[in-house]
């Protein structure tokens, strides 16, 4: 068992602060207070312990107290993802068997499911009082996030109340986080990049500095007064800030510890501008599966090791799947307590560990010191932005239009977002792009859509029928 994270941090600085969302902040105790009344008020739906309940929401001092008035009733939550269609928002929906969704006015005009509430109407409700948890179970889910696989349909996977907590201790052990320290959350809530930072700040009794937007002024504005000390990114966010601050001549305040860089490669130019500016950032290897960080390169190995995504932190393993001697490049495999249990849904029988290891699919080698270096992503993964686009999901939505014979997807360099994807086509007559981009927009998530097009003869396959997504590389 674990102490109820909130409470338990509401008692040790009940006078922290715990948040700050435009002009307001929350202490831990006012974050405990708001979120029993909210919870009260959620109860006259009649949730009960252990119902899910999902949520489609842009970041809002709304979506921290609501994620905590859930937690507090027993819910798992499970958080969608808001650049989704609504087609594909319907899909992780139903395969969550939520009892309700919860959201914005915004939303609920374009969403047809049948339970959906805004928080607006939430406040309405009379509240009903219930008796709070003082200890939650180890094996609790508290949060369910959907992530794709070579299957092409999106898993929910489970992340618990052991794997949150493993991962923040082990991201403590590492970073050395003061209870002082503010992190700064422009990362979507949806994503663990963003869930991960409210987890640390429970555990650790650190403030979160939400955004809703990422709005780069505000923002390289808290770095460089101190406002914040810590910040998460991704190499898109990453260089719109190195960018800002050498066009401006600015640099960090001293209070300002660390970014955490991650969610895929980052170039070693971003690494090594930011080090001329005095920004410290460390790159981190991480995943939904392990409730964000597995390894984490330190400040001090910065240069040394770029391009490496450091050790495997202090609660977590990594070993190379066949790789008999450092260096030697294979598939990571990951164990720990911060490893998820499993999935739910359509796959909640396939097992997530094999004798206790995650397999991600990534490959990477260890060097002699341990420390990793990731080479290639799994599933011919192309990464947006920090957005996940998996080919075969694109493909089978081009395929399934008429006209198009086969269908090839990968991912090519792109200034702005890192990689965007590119399509190749096989096709049976002329087909009009803006029709076929049209028909996409429909189904797929405008990052999901091929920013450019190339029609072939034919694409390279294998002996087996195999699409060879490698040889459209070249
Ligand atoms: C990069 C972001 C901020 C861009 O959003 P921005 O600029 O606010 O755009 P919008 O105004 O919303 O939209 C304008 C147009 O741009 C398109 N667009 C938006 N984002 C993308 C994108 N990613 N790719 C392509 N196009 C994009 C919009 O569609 C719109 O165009 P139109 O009008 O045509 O529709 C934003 O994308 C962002 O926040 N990205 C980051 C997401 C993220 O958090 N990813 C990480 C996921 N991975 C993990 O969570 C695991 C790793 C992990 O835990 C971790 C990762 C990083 C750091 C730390 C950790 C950790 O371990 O703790
Ligand atoms: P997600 O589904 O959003 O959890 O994405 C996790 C995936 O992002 C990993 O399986 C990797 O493929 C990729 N990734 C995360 N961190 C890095 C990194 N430091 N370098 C390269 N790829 C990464
Ligand atoms: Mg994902
Ligand atoms: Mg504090
Ligand atoms: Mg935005």
């Amino acid at each position: 068992m674990y102490p109820n994270f909130l409470l338990k941090q509401a008692k040790l600085h009940p006078s922290g602060r715990a948040l700050s969302f435009q002009q307001k902040e929350w202490t831990f105790e006012q974050l405990k207070e708001e979120s029993l009344h909210f919870a009260r008020k959620l109860k006259a739906l009649d949730l009960s312990n252990k119902d899910r309940v999902a949520i489609l929401s842009s970041s809002s001092d709304r979506l921290v107290i609501g994620i905590h008035a859930l937690w507090q009733l027993g819910c798992e939550i499970v958080l969608l993802n808001e650049r989704l269609t609504a087609a594909e928002l319907q899909y992780q929906y139903v395969d969550s068997e939520a009892t309700i969704l919860l959201t914005s006015t915004e939303y609920k005009k374009t969403l047809s499911v049948p339970s959906i509430y805004t928080w607006e109407e939430i406040d309405q409700k009379e509240e009903i009082h219930f008796t709070m948890e003082p200890y939650w179970d180890d094996s609790r889910t508290l949060s369910i996030m959907y992530t794709s696989g070579t299957t092409g349909s999106p898993k929910g996977v489970r992340q618990t109340v052991r794997n949150h907590a493993t991962n923040a201790l082990s991201s403590n052990a590492q970073l050395g986080i003061q209870e002082s320290e503010s992190w700064l959350c422009s990362m979507p809530i949806y994503h663990i990049s963003g869930l991960s930072i409210l987890i640390r700040s429970v555990l650790l009794g650190l403030e979160v500095r939400l955004y809703d937007k990422f709005q780069l002024k505000e923002i390289v504005g808290d770095i460089t007064s101190g406002r914040v000390t810590r910040m998460s990114v991704v190499s898109t966010t990453l260089q719109r800030i190195v960018h800002y601050m050498e066009e401006n001549s600015l640099v960090p305040s001293s209070n300002f510890r660390g970014m955490l860089a991650g969610g895929g490669p980052i170039p070693k130019d971003y690494l090594e501008r930011s080090t001329m500016l005095q920004l410290p950032v460390v790159q981190t290897y991480g995943m939904t599966e392990t409730c964000s960080q597995t390894a984490t390169l330190e400040s001090k190995d910065a240069i040394r090791k770029i391009g490496s995504a450091g050790k495997a932190l202090l609660l977590a393993d990594i070993r190379i799947e066949g790789a008999t001697k450092s260096g030697e490049p294979g598939e990571i495999c990951i164990t720990g307590d911060h490893v998820t249990n499993g999935y739910i849904g359509k796959y909640a029988t396939i097992p997530s560990q094999q004798d206790g290891w995650l397999h991600t699919g990534d490959i990477g080698y260890l060097d002699e010191e341990g420390f990793l270096y990731v080479l290639d992503r799994r599933s011919d993964l192309i990464i947006s932005g920090g957005e996940n686009i998996y080919p075969a999901e694109v493909e089978s939505v081009l395929l399934s239009y008429p006209g198009i014979l086969d269908a090839g997807v990968i991912g090519i360099p792109h200034e702005k977002w890192g990689e965007v994807p590119k399509a190749f086509l096989v096709v049976a007559h002329s087909v009009e792009l803006n029709e076929i981009e049209t028909f996409c927009k429909s189904t797929l998530a405008s990052y999901k859509i091929p920013k450019e097009w190339s029609i072939v003869n034919e694409l390279p396959r294998n002996g087996a029928g195999k699409l060879l997504r490698r040889e459209l590389r070249t």
